[in-house]
Protein backbone atom coordinates (compact mmCIF):
# COMPACT_ATOMS: atom_id res chain seq x y z
CA UNK A 1 0.00 0.00 0.00
CA UNK A 2 1.21 3.31 -0.77
CA UNK A 3 1.09 6.36 1.41
CA UNK A 4 1.04 9.73 -0.82
CA UNK A 5 2.38 11.83 2.11
CA UNK A 6 4.65 15.31 3.19
CA UNK A 7 7.02 14.61 6.69
CA UNK A 8 6.07 17.98 7.50
CA UNK A 9 1.82 16.89 8.12
CA UNK A 10 0.88 16.04 11.11
CA UNK A 11 -2.02 14.42 9.53
CA UNK A 12 0.05 11.79 7.67
CA UNK A 13 2.04 11.49 10.70
CA UNK A 14 -1.18 9.90 12.08
CA UNK A 15 -1.33 7.50 9.56
CA UNK A 16 2.42 6.53 10.13
CA UNK A 17 2.41 6.49 14.02
CA UNK A 18 -0.59 3.83 13.61
CA UNK A 19 0.97 2.28 10.60
CA UNK A 20 4.38 1.83 13.45
CA UNK A 21 1.78 0.48 15.78
CA UNK A 22 0.15 -2.15 14.06
CA UNK A 23 3.24 -3.23 12.29
CA UNK A 24 1.52 -2.66 9.06
CA UNK A 25 4.21 -1.85 6.23
CA UNK A 26 3.53 0.78 4.26
CA UNK A 27 4.87 3.08 1.00
CA UNK A 28 5.71 6.38 1.94
CA UNK A 29 5.25 8.17 -1.18
CA UNK A 30 6.05 12.01 -0.98
CA UNK A 31 4.13 14.76 -2.46
CA UNK A 32 3.86 18.20 -2.38
CA UNK A 33 0.45 20.14 -0.49
CA UNK A 34 0.10 23.70 -1.38
CA UNK A 35 -3.39 24.45 -1.53
CA UNK A 36 -2.97 27.14 -4.30
CA UNK A 37 -1.14 24.39 -6.32
CA UNK A 38 -2.10 20.93 -6.02
CA UNK A 39 0.06 18.34 -7.01
CA UNK A 40 -0.83 16.69 -9.95
CA UNK A 41 -0.07 12.67 -8.26
CA UNK A 42 -2.17 13.70 -5.44
CA UNK A 43 -5.30 14.65 -7.46
CA UNK A 44 -5.29 11.88 -9.38
CA UNK A 45 -5.89 9.85 -6.10
CA UNK A 46 -7.73 12.11 -4.03
CA UNK A 47 -10.57 15.08 -5.33
CA UNK A 48 -9.65 17.35 -2.38
CA UNK A 49 -5.11 17.12 -3.29
CA UNK A 50 -5.02 16.63 0.58
CA UNK A 51 -2.68 14.36 2.45
CA UNK A 52 -2.72 11.36 3.61
CA UNK A 53 -4.14 9.66 0.77
CA UNK A 54 -3.96 5.85 0.94
CA UNK A 55 -3.83 3.76 -2.07
CA UNK A 56 -4.45 0.53 -1.60
CA UNK A 57 -2.96 -2.97 -3.28
CA UNK A 58 -5.96 -2.97 -5.08
CA UNK A 59 -6.45 0.46 -6.46
CA UNK A 60 -8.98 1.73 -4.33
CA UNK A 61 -8.50 4.62 -2.15
CA UNK A 62 -8.88 6.35 1.09
CA UNK A 63 -8.71 9.67 2.21
CA UNK A 64 -8.85 11.55 5.33
CA UNK A 65 -6.23 10.84 8.26
CA UNK A 66 -9.28 9.22 10.66
CA UNK A 67 -10.67 7.39 7.69
CA UNK A 68 -7.63 5.90 6.93
CA UNK A 69 -6.76 5.01 11.06
CA UNK A 70 -9.72 3.59 11.11
CA UNK A 71 -9.36 1.31 8.46
CA UNK A 72 -6.27 0.71 9.26
CA UNK A 73 -7.34 -0.25 13.14
CA UNK A 74 -10.01 -2.55 11.90
CA UNK A 75 -8.37 -4.03 9.36
CA UNK A 76 -5.94 -5.19 12.79
CA UNK A 77 -8.62 -6.02 14.97
CA UNK A 78 -9.48 -2.97 16.76
CA UNK A 79 -6.28 -2.59 18.59
CA UNK A 80 -6.11 1.20 18.71
CA UNK A 81 -10.09 2.41 18.97
CA UNK A 82 -12.37 -0.03 20.49
CA UNK A 83 -15.09 -1.87 18.75
CA UNK A 84 -17.97 -0.18 20.50
CA UNK A 85 -18.52 1.40 23.78
CA UNK A 86 -17.52 4.53 25.90
CA UNK A 87 -13.44 3.81 25.24
CA UNK A 88 -14.71 3.98 21.47
CA UNK A 89 -16.28 7.54 21.68
CA UNK A 90 -13.71 8.53 24.67
CA UNK A 91 -10.75 8.04 22.07
CA UNK A 92 -12.69 9.74 18.95
CA UNK A 93 -13.37 12.61 20.88
CA UNK A 94 -9.51 12.72 21.56
CA UNK A 95 -8.92 12.70 18.11
CA UNK A 96 -11.39 15.10 17.23
CA UNK A 97 -9.66 17.59 19.42
CA UNK A 98 -6.65 17.17 18.72
CA UNK A 99 -6.98 17.49 14.94
CA UNK A 100 -8.81 20.56 15.66
CA UNK A 101 -6.03 22.05 17.44
CA UNK A 102 -3.60 20.55 14.20
CA UNK A 103 -6.52 22.10 11.58
CA UNK A 104 -6.34 25.33 13.29
CA UNK A 105 -2.71 25.47 13.85
CA UNK A 106 -2.20 24.57 10.04
CA UNK A 107 -4.61 27.22 9.25
CA UNK A 108 -2.09 29.62 11.18
CA UNK A 109 0.70 28.49 9.01
CA UNK A 110 -1.18 29.13 6.16
CA UNK A 111 -2.39 32.61 6.79
CA UNK A 112 0.43 33.71 8.47
CA UNK A 113 3.19 32.27 5.88
CA UNK A 114 1.51 31.84 2.56
CA UNK A 115 -1.22 33.91 2.20
CA UNK A 116 0.45 37.94 0.78
CA UNK A 117 1.17 40.20 3.85
CA UNK A 118 -1.48 42.81 2.37
CA UNK A 119 -4.54 40.12 2.61
CA UNK A 120 -3.91 39.01 5.74
CA UNK A 121 -6.27 39.26 9.03
CA UNK A 122 -5.20 39.33 11.83
CA UNK A 123 -8.36 38.65 13.41
CA UNK A 124 -8.85 35.70 12.11
CA UNK A 125 -5.85 34.55 13.54
CA UNK A 126 -6.25 35.37 16.38
CA UNK A 127 -9.29 33.51 16.90
CA UNK A 128 -7.70 30.37 15.18
CA UNK A 129 -4.75 30.78 18.40
CA UNK A 130 -8.05 30.83 20.77
CA UNK A 131 -8.96 27.65 19.82
CA UNK A 132 -5.24 25.97 19.95
CA UNK A 133 -5.24 27.70 23.56
CA UNK A 134 -8.60 26.18 24.45
CA UNK A 135 -8.19 23.13 22.61
CA UNK A 136 -4.19 22.64 24.68
CA UNK A 137 -6.10 23.07 28.18
CA UNK A 138 -8.85 20.77 27.49
CA UNK A 139 -6.07 18.23 26.56
CA UNK A 140 -3.98 19.17 29.66
CA UNK A 141 -7.31 18.42 31.74
CA UNK A 142 -7.68 15.25 29.95
CA UNK A 143 -4.16 13.77 29.98
CA UNK A 144 -4.45 11.48 33.26
CA UNK A 145 -3.28 8.25 33.87
CA UNK A 146 -0.46 8.81 31.50
CA UNK A 147 1.20 6.05 29.90
CA UNK A 148 -1.30 3.41 30.80
CA UNK A 149 -2.74 3.42 27.16
CA UNK A 150 -1.70 4.50 23.59
CA UNK A 151 -4.82 4.51 21.42
CA UNK A 152 -5.92 7.20 18.13
CA UNK A 153 -6.60 9.57 20.63
CA UNK A 154 -3.44 9.85 22.41
CA UNK A 155 -1.86 9.38 19.39
CA UNK A 156 -3.74 12.39 17.51
CA UNK A 157 -2.66 14.49 20.56
CA UNK A 158 1.45 13.65 19.68
CA UNK A 159 0.85 14.64 16.31
CA UNK A 160 -0.39 17.94 16.76
CA UNK A 161 1.57 18.91 19.63
CA UNK A 162 4.68 17.91 17.44
CA UNK A 163 3.31 20.36 14.69
CA UNK A 164 2.59 23.29 17.06
CA UNK A 165 6.54 23.47 18.36
CA UNK A 166 7.65 22.24 14.63
CA UNK A 167 6.00 25.08 13.45
CA UNK A 168 6.68 26.95 16.41
CA UNK A 169 2.78 28.26 15.98
CA UNK A 170 2.49 28.69 19.77
CA UNK A 171 5.55 29.48 22.13
CA UNK A 172 5.93 26.81 24.49
CA UNK A 173 2.84 24.98 24.25
CA UNK A 174 4.17 22.75 27.20
CA UNK A 175 4.18 25.21 29.85
CA UNK A 176 1.71 25.16 32.73
CA UNK A 177 0.33 22.27 30.94
CA UNK A 178 2.47 19.55 33.46
CA UNK A 179 -0.12 16.46 32.07
CA UNK A 180 0.73 17.51 28.80
CA UNK A 181 4.47 17.42 29.19
CA UNK A 182 4.64 14.29 30.88
CA UNK A 183 2.53 12.65 28.28
CA UNK A 184 4.66 13.53 25.52
CA UNK A 185 8.08 12.67 27.36
CA UNK A 186 6.27 8.79 27.53
CA UNK A 187 4.86 8.78 23.92
CA UNK A 188 8.80 10.14 22.90
CA UNK A 189 9.92 6.70 24.44
CA UNK A 190 7.88 4.90 21.24
CA UNK A 191 9.71 3.61 18.19
CA UNK A 192 6.46 4.61 16.78
CA UNK A 193 6.63 8.14 17.64
CA UNK A 194 10.56 8.63 17.42
CA UNK A 195 10.69 7.32 13.91
CA UNK A 196 8.37 9.87 12.71
CA UNK A 197 9.35 13.05 14.05
CA UNK A 198 8.32 15.36 11.73
CA UNK A 199 10.88 17.28 9.33
N1 LIG B 1 -8.99 16.31 7.99
C1 LIG B 1 -7.87 15.98 7.14
C2 LIG B 1 -6.89 17.15 7.10
C3 LIG B 1 -5.77 16.94 6.09
C4 LIG B 1 -5.01 18.22 5.78
O1 LIG B 1 -5.44 19.32 6.07
N2 LIG B 1 -3.84 18.04 5.14
C5 LIG B 1 -3.07 19.18 4.70
C6 LIG B 1 -1.58 19.00 4.99
S1 LIG B 1 -1.22 18.99 6.70
C7 LIG B 1 -3.19 19.29 3.19
O2 LIG B 1 -3.16 18.30 2.51
N3 LIG B 1 -3.30 20.51 2.67
C8 LIG B 1 -3.35 20.75 1.27
C9 LIG B 1 -4.58 21.51 0.88
O3 LIG B 1 -5.35 21.94 1.77
O4 LIG B 1 -4.76 21.70 -0.33
C10 LIG B 1 -7.19 14.70 7.66
O5 LIG B 1 -7.33 14.39 8.85
O6 LIG B 1 -6.56 13.98 6.87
Amino acid sequence: MKLLYSTTSPFARKVRVVAVELGVQLEEVPVATLPTKPDPILAAQNPLSKIPTLVRDDGSVLYDSRVICEWLDAEAGNKLVAASGPARWDTLRRQALADGIADAAVLVRYETVFRPEDKRWDDWTRGQLGKIKAGLDALEADAKNVGQSFDLGHISAVCALGYLEFRNIVSDPLKNRPRLAAFLASALSRPSVARTMLA
